[in-house]
């Protein structure tokens, strides 16, 4: 098996761990566990994404099922936390360019690992950044981003009943003089069709965020590499299938082409012409950007690590 396959076979192995590491409050064995990863070379930015978020997300999972109570979490998310500081540390994150950003939980909104992650990731990308946490009064907000201008402000909101308050902090910065680009996102925002708000300024998770954020200000516009293009559009094709309920044999064979030539497009593993797109795209029922576009697809429902056999 190719070292990178193996690692990322074992990084599985090691989500589950992580989370049975979480739910008994073992800091220890989390630590080695991401220490491990580390080790390995896993990047940091797919040990937030691939281990850690998927953690938390079982554990939310598991306090809503009465398996873990409200201290439990609280553990397992400051256990989670501390992980994500040390990765931090582990890798280089001095500044390197003289961008700025400033990234916040909306008011009221007491969830803030992931704006955390936006917040570590942008930081590892040579970002300057303030990271405010939970549950920011939007005047106090306001008149931070009036003082330390910001190129860009990165809000998160969890909560549905949030929304407003996001509305409310929009408004506020869109009124500024000078006013800095905006990303927002958050499991709020995960039904982005249904928000009302500029689809453009909603990232689906962290990565996407520093994806934006180097686009609009234009800064080295990161030439990704072709077997990341590739895995990039095979998981937006397995995404926009599973959206669509086909099966991959159904896809073959609206396209005229193999499951096995389905399987390897999806793992990333086949450059496909832009014949084969076409077809693809057509079988989905989007126009080819869509599967080239860094973008999350509505509506589409995460597996758990609770269900992974
Ligand atoms: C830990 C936790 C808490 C902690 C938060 C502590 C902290 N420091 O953050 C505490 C105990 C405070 C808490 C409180 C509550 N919680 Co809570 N919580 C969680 C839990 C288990 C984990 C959250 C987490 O760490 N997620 C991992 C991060 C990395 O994921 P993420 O936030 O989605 O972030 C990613 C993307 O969304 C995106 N993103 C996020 N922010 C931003 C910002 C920008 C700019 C961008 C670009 C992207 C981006 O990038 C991130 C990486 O990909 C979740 C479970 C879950 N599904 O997440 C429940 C969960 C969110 N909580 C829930 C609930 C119900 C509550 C409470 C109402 C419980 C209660 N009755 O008191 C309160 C609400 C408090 C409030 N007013 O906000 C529900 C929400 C259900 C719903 N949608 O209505 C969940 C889903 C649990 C569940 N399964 O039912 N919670």
């Amino acid at each position: 098996m190719p070292a990178a396959a193996n690692r990322y076979g074992r990084a599985a192995q090691w989500r589950k761990q992580y989370l049975k590491a979480l739910t008994r409050g073992d800091e220890d064995t989390a630590r080695r566990i991401i220490e491990g990863l580390a080790r390995t070379a896993v990047p940091l930015q797919q040990i937030y994404l691939s281990v850690l978020r998927p953690a938390q997300i079982a554990v939310g999972e598991l306090w809503s099922q009465g398996k873990l109570n409200v201290a439990q979490e609280k553990l397992a998310t400051q256990i989670t936390l501390t992980q994500m500081e040390r990765l931090r540390f582990m890798t280089n994150t001095t500044p390197s360019r003289k961008q700025h950003a400033l990234i916040s939980s909306v008011q009221d909104e007491q969830h803030y690992v992931g704006a955390k992650m936006v917040a570590n990731l942008l930081a590892l990308d040579g970002w300057h950044v303030d990271f405010l946490g939970a549950d920011v009064p939007t005047k106090t907000l306001l008149e931070l981003i009036r003082k330390r201008r910001p190129d860009m402000v990165g809000l998160s909101v969890t909560m549905a009943d949030h929304l407003t308050r996001l509305g409310a902090a929009l408004n506020g910065i869109g009124r500024l003089t000078n006013a800095p680009k905006i990303v927002v996102g958050g499991q709020a925002l995960k039904q982005r069709r249904n928000a009302a708000l500029p689809r453009d300024i909603i990232a689906a998770d962290a990565s996407e965020a520093v994806v934006r954020a180097t686009q609009w200000l234009q800064l080295h516009p990161r030439a990704a590499s072709l077997p990341d293009y590739l895995t990039q559009v095979g998981r937006r094709i397995r995404e926009l299938r599973n959206h669509n309920n086909l099966t991959q044999q159904q896809l073959a064979d609206t396209t005229r082409l193999t499951r096995a030539y389905i399987v390897a497009v999806e793992s990333g593993k086949q450059n496909v012409t832009v014949d084969v797109l076409l077809r693809i795209a057509n079988a989905l029922g989007v126009t080819p950007d869509r599967l080239l576009a860094p973008e999350e697809v509505p509506g589409e429902g995460e597996r758990s690590i609770l269900e992974e056999s």
